[in-house]
Parts: structure tokens; sequence; C-alpha cells
């Protein structure tokens, strides 16, 4: 890392400062309907990910789920296994009978890698019809799908031959996306390449909590940027491979990623604490999004990451930013940690069932950072962990006055996505937290769906937008 380098990006964090200075999201008594607002289309609906509902799955997750650490501590909490999950595998009718019943028109899924190529070079053909089948389903109901490439998993035959690490696994996966555009482009146009890098990254590289359990920074800075270069490849098979204008509205695909924010604030004063929440907020904020716009993988961070790299195909190559959301940490810099600070709560805030902060705020500041760049965004995340069901009537009424409000001072929002329809395996914490907008029964034979009070605000919101949400007439 060059000095001058180390010396701009200090100088950079103390100017930039980036949530004290962001606007406030007031005035909630004032707040424009949601329909004046948000765009004729505007797509409400709800999101989940092939691994955490399908049930069924074999691929490195799975794998990694039976082991535990070192110190003999399983890696999923009480050695949980993902298993059968929600069954959405066989039950994906049931799914689209809840989406009808919210008055969804939208429902980002993810199509399994591991199932649709078990084997290099295999390809499960019925599973394929099965997905395609999904497809013709949900727009048959008026669901719009958006559908992610890769949402964590790897097949187990990338994973063995060293995974993200494995400069090929994005040959691999171009391939892989060129066959789903070429089977399902018919049905689909709005693509999410991959599911948040940087968190991938973070957790599977760098704290080591996620397969494949490496904890260096350095290593996890290698697979961000190797992510990056798999996302510009995938978009260019998408827009070959899928010409299809499957809605009719001029465009065969729109490709974006799903990109997590967090408010990182510095919890002190202290300029060490702020030039760290600088460094944090670029490193896993900021560089994801500019990469669009410059055509560059950009990532620095003291001591770990200094990337600078021109990739083809990455300029421009978002037609949409897809954010997940979910909350606020406070950055107290650590020089003795890896990362060199740890994140806390605010004090004496509200938290969810898993101790993040509620922060609605943050949506809107995230919103007004991203929304008025000329890419249109879509909120492909956000929820809470709630085991009683009792407070996400709040917190989603509250998240969506806040995209209400960014909206209506310009920020160019076109979807919603509540993370999450169901209940569902929440990786290393297991079956514990509950996000769903139903409440899943794990231990019925048929993983009853049962609607939690958060599905009449949802409605609520759906009405409001000429929506309609209609009652499930089967006993899902
Ligand atoms: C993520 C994922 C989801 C999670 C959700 C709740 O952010 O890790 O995209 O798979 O389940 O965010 O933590």
């Amino acid at each position: 890392m060059s000095v001058s380098r180390l010396a701009k990006g200090v100088l950079s964090s103390l100017a930039s400062e980036p949530h004290p200075s962001a606007p406030r999201l007031s005035g909630l008594e004032t707040l424009p309907r949601p329909r004046d607002v948000l765009r004729p289309g505007f797509l409400l609906g709800a999101a989940t990910a092939s691994h955490q509902v399908e049930g069924g799955n074999d691929n490195d997750w799975s794998e990694w789920e039976k082991g535990s650490f070192p110190d003999g501590t399983p890696h999923i909490k009480e050695g949980q296994v993902s298993g059968a999950a929600c069954d959405s595998w066989n039950r994906f009718a049931d799914d689209v009978a809840l989406l009808r019943e919210l008055g969804a028109n939208a429902y980002r899924l993810s199509v399994e890698w591991s199932r649709l190529e078990p084997e290099e070079g295999a390809w499960n053909e019925a599973a394929a019809d099965r997905y395609l089948e999904g497809m013709r389903l949900l727009r048959a109901q008026g669901i719009q799908p958006m559908v992610t490439l890769n949402h964590f998993t790897l097949p187990r035959w990338v994973a063995a031959q060293g995974g993200w690490e494995n400069e090929r696994t994005v040959e691999w996966i171009a391939a892989f996306t060129r066959r789903v555009a070429r089977k399902l482009g018919g049905e689909v146009d709005l693509w999410c390449t991959l599911n948040e890098p940087n968190v991938l990254t973070t957790f599977g590289y760098m704290d080591g909590l996620w397969p494949p359990g490496v904890k260096d920074p350095k290593r996890g800075a290698q697979v961000l940027a190797r992510m990056l270069r798999a996302h510009a490849r995938m978009a260019a098979e998408l827009r070959e491979h899928d010409t299809v204008d499957a809605d009719g509205d001029g465009q065969a695909t729109r490709v974006g990623l799903s990109h997590h924010v967090r408010i990182f604030q510095p919890a002190t004063r202290s300029p060490l604490d702020r030039v760290l929440a600088g460094f944090t907020d670029r490193f896993f904020n900021q560089a994801v999004v500019e990469a669009n716009r410059t055509g560059r993988i950009q990532l620095y961070a003291p001591g770990v990451a200094d990337i600078d790299e021109e990739v083809p195909g990455l300029k421009g190559s978002y037609d949409y930013l897809g954010l997940n959301y979910y909350t606020r940490d406070m950055l107290h810099s650590d020089l003795r940690s890896p990362k060199l600070s740890r994140l806390t709560v605010a004090e004496g805030r509200p938290v969810n069932d898993l101790g993040w902060e509620l922060y609605p705020e943050g949506l809107y500041q995230v919103l007004m950072r991203y929304g008025r760049e000329g890419l249109p965004i879509y909120v492909t995340e956000n929820g809470m962990a709630d085991t009683s069901g009792e407070r996400r009537p709040d917190f989603l009424q509250r998240h969506f006055e806040a995209l209400v409000r960014a909206a209506s001072e310009g920020a160019d929002v076109r979807g919603y996505f509540h993370w999450s329809l169901m209940d569902n395996f929440e990786w290393a914490e297991g079956y514990e937290p509950r996000f769903g907008l139903y409440r899943v029964d794990y231990s019925s034979p048929e993983k009853r769906r049962e609607p939690t009070p958060a599905v009449a605000t949802f409605q609520a919101l759906a009405r409001d937008l000429g929506l309609e949400p209609r009652a499930r007439t089967d006993a899902a």
C-alpha cells in the first residue's frame, strides 16, 4: 500500500463521515401516499433463497453444516442442519399461494446451482424444467420473478476445486448463467447475479464463520474482487442469452446484484473511529456500487487490501442496484483485531431477536445515498428476526414509510422485497431466528405456513398500491 494512498484514504474518511451528515428522516405525519409517489409498476414482494427454503440440497453448505470448529462448537447453532427446510422444492405452489394472499406482484427467489449442475459438466434437465414450471406459475398469477443466480451456496465440485479462490469459478458460473438464461429467459426478465458478495466474503473468508471457514482478510478481498469479475461475466451472458422480453416492457433483461448495505457510524468522536468507519464504509458499502460506474474494482483497507483493477464488462453492468438493508453498526477502532475495529449497537436502541438495531431511518439514508445516481434501486431484502411476530408489522410499516419518503425526495426506487416470505434456514444461526411473514411449523409434515400479524400490514400496503390480495384457496 502506498503512503499517498493511505493519506488520501484517511483524508477522505475524515471528510466524508458518511452517516451523521446523511439527510434525516422526518415529518412522517406529512408522508405522501405511496401510490402518488411510487412509479406505476412498483414491485412489492418478498424474497427467499434456494438453500434456505427448498430442502434436500447437497452443496458446500450442507457439507459445512455437519462440521464443527476446532474448539468443538458446531458450525451451525446447536448442530442444526438445513435438511428439509420449508420443503419449498415440493411445495412451490403453496408459496405462490402465500404471495397471492399477500397481494405481492413480485417474488425474489434463487436457483440452486448444485441442483442444476450437481457434477462438473452434468446438467439436471428435470430440475431445470421444475424451475421453469415455477416461473410460469408465478407469471400466471401476475407475480414477476426476480431470479438470483447465486445466493451463497456452491456445488461441491466447485468448492472442492477452491470455490471462489479459484479463477476458473468465474468461467464455471458464467457457463451456468448461460444455461439458466436460455432455459428461464422466456419467463424471467429481472435477474440478480450474486447475493451479497461483501457478506459472503466477510463471513466465509475474513471471520471464518461460514464455508470455507477462512480467516484471512487479504484472501477475502481477493474473493470479493473475483466475485465482481464473475458478476461482469454473468451480466454479459444474461444479456446475450436471455433475449425474450417476458413482461413486454421493451427490455428482455434487467441485470443487477443484491448488495448488502449497512450504516457504519463512528462510536465516538475519536478521529480513529471516524477514519476506520470511513474505510469500512468504502470497503463494504461503496466499492461494489462504484464498480458499476468506474468499471474498476477498487478495494482498499489499511494492511488488508490494495486492489485497483479494471474489469472488462464491469462498467454499466448493473441495470439496477439491489440493496439489502437491515441495520446500523457503531464502529469502535480496535487495532488488535484483523479488521481493525469492532461493531456494537447504539446504546438503548431497540434490536431484533439477533441483536441487530432496528433503524428505519437507515433505509431512508441508503436510498438517498444510492438512489439519485441514475441507477434504479430495488430493495431486494429488508426484514427482522422476530419470533413473536408482534413487532414485524411496525418494522414493515416504518421501513416502507422510509422508502416512500426517499422516493418523494427523488430516490429512484422501483421495488421492495421483504425478507422473508416465510421462516427459513438462517445460515449459521439455524432455524431459531424467524424472519417470515409466514411462520413455518417445521414439526408438521407439510411444513405448515401460518400468517403472522405482518401479513395484514403487507396486504394494506399492497391494496394502497392497487394490488389485490386473494385468499388462499388450498389448505397449505
Ligand atoms: C443475508 C442473506 C439472507 C439472510 C437475511 C437475514 O443477508 O445473509 O441474503 O440469506 O437470510 O439477510 O439475515
